[in-house]
């Protein structure tokens, strides 16, 4: 099977005609009346929004039913995409633009005398994700479409995605998302695809006529899978591919076993908690609950999708099992999924009754297994005794599986205890673990890392000898962004200065980019650049200020830093900086600088309190900070709150500089860095992740790099890291952590802040924050004079857009179907 070229081809672009726009105009009318029941006269933006997503939705389920049509007839290969996270922001900009479409809406509505950027306001961002883990999902499944590739995503129907965050008095407040309350416009409900998942329970050993020994697993409960489909519209609007989502529900089932053997309450409050298993994200970004619930979940959505896959399968094939490896290969989004392994050994093995080393064959031909992080919290181990209480069956198939695992050990390494140890998927202690990490290794054919130096740490230090034991398994794929949401949708000046520069087709082909690097000299072009840029920042500005009636001066630099709150991520390492300026400022109020504002955008998980202490921080100096007149409006602080796909969307594009500072070796790549340089922001940033990747590309001139590299960070931890030493020896360092001791930010509460001091001193700043703190600072002193040469920054800003055409998800995608899921394209007419 060889991959044929994937490389999409640009969408015409599409002419306003006034027969599109006619139709258009009267497909939205016809469901404002017939759809909604409501009239021109009456209707609000919330129900011109629905009636111009159901006008669109009428050709996006006309390319869906060809598309799935095309693909059955051809009985193409398709990859499924297994995530528990798709943050997929809002979607009818996203598809009027994907088919060409964005034109005829706006003008069609505008001769209704409606603003379609008015309603497309109105869309709640579909946040059934954390962060760039999901997000990451999200552009992929847009790549996978607008390449035409046969694909599915397979996910949870959370009815409450990622709270809602509130700021009161500077601190963070969590409220529930209710993205679903009035409905959502883009999903059809598959009834007729409903699968059945078992939980609890027992397992019966049994003899067969043969001798051969079978298992039989007596389920305590069993929940109802009902799948929801979401369109996903490739760009040119050919291929429309579904996101498959599942939701829980109770069934009818009732366990009589458990009940009479006097389980009553058990066998009811494992039936009443279906349908709670779809109920919420979790909301911890790399940082494991190890929550019952959140396995169920976790099994309940891989037990669905195989199940549904293997339905399809066998509606071309029926009993015959051989070809399946060609047909389906399963991406695993981390270990979130990985007990999909297991669940497919068990439909092999019990219910098919193949023999284990075929069914082992089979499972190690799916299974792919991308890694997203090295932070041990993230690292998923469950206990044995929780799976072997829901699902009792699988706990003997991974010991299974791990016993003929540690007998391959042995014969590369015989007699070497603490190798089989490392390696086997339980961890002995007081309490037995299952090492997702591990079974997902020995279960796939390939696991990749998402940027270089990752997957280079991951050979290197989490998985060695894996690597040893099976060369070439362990493998890169650089992460991507789509282009088409984070720059032709988000960025639509930007989008028509670059069409009219190079021409249109950069969307699907991001490398044209490139073809602006030779006006990044030209004058015109680079006064043109910045008019983009300064219309994007007065914009933004205007949502600062009604968001928090804070005025900001858009010829200041807008330094922005968006992301999880999370220590290794080091929002306070920024927030030691703007102290220490703030007190420069104070102790001579002619110190040179350029004016800024630093604007954050973060959610905590609500458990973490560190993180929660530093939003606190920032905003409470904030407070000070910009209502201090001796500054002279030279720092402002910007905390915005709620934080999500849709805000990122009006940031981006109004960024000047990218904040990019983990500690080295602790991001493992990054999304937001590659959206701010594609805008033309400019990355101050530490050699992590793809920060280097990105520095590769556009040069060290046009970048900021500071501080260790991951060299570095492990050299300073193996000598000894104190510090306390950088507390005595840099007077601005502590000065700026003596500060947050005092009530001066927190009038009347001395110590609120405390906890940020405590943690970088008696806690070991365990990300080194003390450590990189000067070179930042320095690094910082560098932004502020580039920014002021006008001409020069323009020209790196440039720079910055035309390289990052590597960046595309087209290409992540293109890297994963050529090494990984061999997959043919496959055009829809
Ligand atoms: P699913 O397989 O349950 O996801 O439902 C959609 C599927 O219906 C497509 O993937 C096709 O494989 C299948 N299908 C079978 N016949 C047709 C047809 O005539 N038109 C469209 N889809 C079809
Ligand atoms: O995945 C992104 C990367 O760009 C980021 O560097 C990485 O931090 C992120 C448990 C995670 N890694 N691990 C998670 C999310 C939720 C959860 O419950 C772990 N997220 C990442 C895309 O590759």
């Amino acid at each position: 099977m060889n991959a044929k070229s994937t490389s999409a081809k640009p969408s015409a672009p599409v002419a306003v005609t006034a027969g599109d726009k006619n139709e258009f105009k009267s497909a939205v009318i016809r469901h404002l009346h017939c759809t909604l029941g409501t009239d021109e006269n009456k209707a609000n933006n919330h129900a011109w929004w629905k009636a111009t997503c159901a006008a669109m939705q009428e050709q996006v389920l006309e390319g869906l039913r060809k598309t799935q049509k095309t693909h059955y007839l051809n009985d193409t290969r398709a990859v499924h995409y297994f995530s528990a996270e798709f943050l997929m922001g809002r979607l009818l900009s996203n598809n009027l633009q994907n088919f060409g479409l964005y034109d005829v809406a706006n003008e069609a509505l505008k001769e209704l005398g409606i603003e379609l950027a008015d309603v497309m306001e109105e869309e709640p961002d579909m946040a059934l994700g954390n962060g760039g883990l999901g997000r990451l999902a999200a552009c992929f499944i847009d790549s996978l479409a607008t390449m035409e590739l046969p694909a599915i995503g397979y996910g949870i129907h959370y009815e409450h995605g990622l709270f809602r965050q509130e700021i009161q008095n500077g601190a963070q407040i969590e409220r529930p998302d209710s993205w679903r309350d009035f409905g959502n416009p883009w999903e059809i409900c598959r009834p007729e695809s409903i699968q059945q998942v078992s939980l609890y329970g027992y397992v019966e050993t049994k003899y067969g006529e043969n001798g051969r020994i079978q298992k039989e697993w007596h389920p305590g409960s069993i929940v109802k899978g009902v799948p929801w489909d979401i369109p996903v519209v490739g760009y040119g609007g050919k291929t429309v591919n579904v996101l498959r989502l599942w939701k829980s529900q109770s069934s009818q089932y009732f366990n009589w076993d458990v009940f009479n053997a006097g389980g009553y309450v058990d066998a009811q409050r494992e039936n009443v908690q279906a349908d709670t298993i779809s109920k919420v994200l979790y909301p911890n970004d790399e940082t494991e609950a190890g929550k019952e619930l959140r396995l169920i979940q976790q099994y309940f959505f891989s037990s669905c999708s195989l199940k549904d896959i293997i339905r399809r399968y066998k509606r071309a094939h029926g009993d015959d099992w051989s070809r399946f490896v060609d047909q389906v290969v399963i991406q695993l989004n981390d270990t979130h999924p990985a007990i999909a392994i297991p669940e497919l050994m068990r439909i092999l093995v019990d219910r098919a009754e193949l023999d284990w080393d075929t069914a082992w064959n089979i499972c190690t031909k799916v299974f792919a297994y991308t890694n997203h992080t090295l932070l041990p919290e993230a690292l998923e181990k469950w206990p044995a005794r929780m799976i072997e209480k829901i699902l009792p069956r699988h706990l003997e198939i991974i010991y299974e599986i791990n016993h003929r695992f540690m007998a391959e050990v042995d014969a590369m390494w015989p007699g070497d205890n603490a190798k089989k140890a490392k390696l086997s998927i339980i961890e002995e202690g007081n309490e037995k673990m299952v090492r997702m990490g591990n079974l997902s290794v020995i279960g796939s054919f390939a696991v990749n890392g998402v940027a270089e130096i990752h997957s280079r740490l991951v050979k290197k230090d989490l998985f060695p000898e894996f690597d040893e034991m099976w060369p070439g398994k362990l493998t890169n794929v650089t992460n991507g962004i789509t282009p088409r949401r984070w720059l032709k949708a988000c960025n639509p000046p930007l989008s028509a200065l670059i069409d009219k520069k190079i021409g249109s087709d950069w969307p699907t082909d991001l490398k044209k980019l490139e073809g602006l690097a030779k006006f990044a000299d030209n004058k015109t072009f680079q006064k043109q650049f910045m008019k983009v840029k300064l219309e994007n920042k007065k914009l933004l500005a205007q949502e600062i200020k009604q968001s928090l009636d804070i005025d900001v001066d858009v010829n200041a630099i807008f330094d922005v830093q968006i992301k999880r709150l999370h220590e290794y991520k080091r929002q306070h390492l920024n927030l030691l900086h703007i102290m220490a300026l703030y007190r420069r400022l104070l102790e001579n109020p002619d110190y040179d600088m350029h004016p800024r504002v630093f604007i954050f955008g973060a959610k905590a998980a609500p458990g973490y309190k560190l993180a929660k202490d530093i939003i606190y921080a920032i905003n409470k100096v904030a407070d000070k900070v910009n209502n201090d007149p001796r500054v002279k409006g030279k720092i402002k602080v910007v905390f915005l709150p709620n934080y999500r796909v849709s805000l990122a969307e009006k940031m981006i594009p109004a960024s000047d500089l990218s904040e990019q500072i983990s500690t080295a070796g602790k991001e493992a790549s990054g999304t937001g860095n590659m959206k701010l340089a594609l805008n033309g922001a400019l990355t101050i940033g530490t050699l992590d992740g793809a920060n280097i990747e990105i520095a590769e590309e556009v040069g060290d001139e046009n970048i900021f790099i500071f501080g260790m590299d991951v060299d570095e960070v492990h050299a300073l931890q193996a000598k000894g890291y104190k510090p306390l030493d950088y507390y005595y020896r840099d007077p601005e360092i502590k000065a700026v952590l003596d500060w947050l001791e005092t009530d001066y930010f927190t009038p009347g509460k001395p110590g609120a802040l405390v906890s940020i001091k405590q943690s970088l001193l008696d806690n070991g700043d365990p990300y080194m924050v003390l450590a990189d703190f000067r070179a930042y600072s320095d690094a910082q002193i560098l932004v502020d004079e580039a920014y002021r040469d006008k001409e020069r920054w323009a020209k790196m800003a440039i720079i910055n857009t035309a390289k990052m055409g590597k960046f595309t998800s087209d290409r992540s995608i293109k890297d994963y179907v050529d090494r990984i899921w061999k997959l043919d394209s496959c055009s829809v007419k």
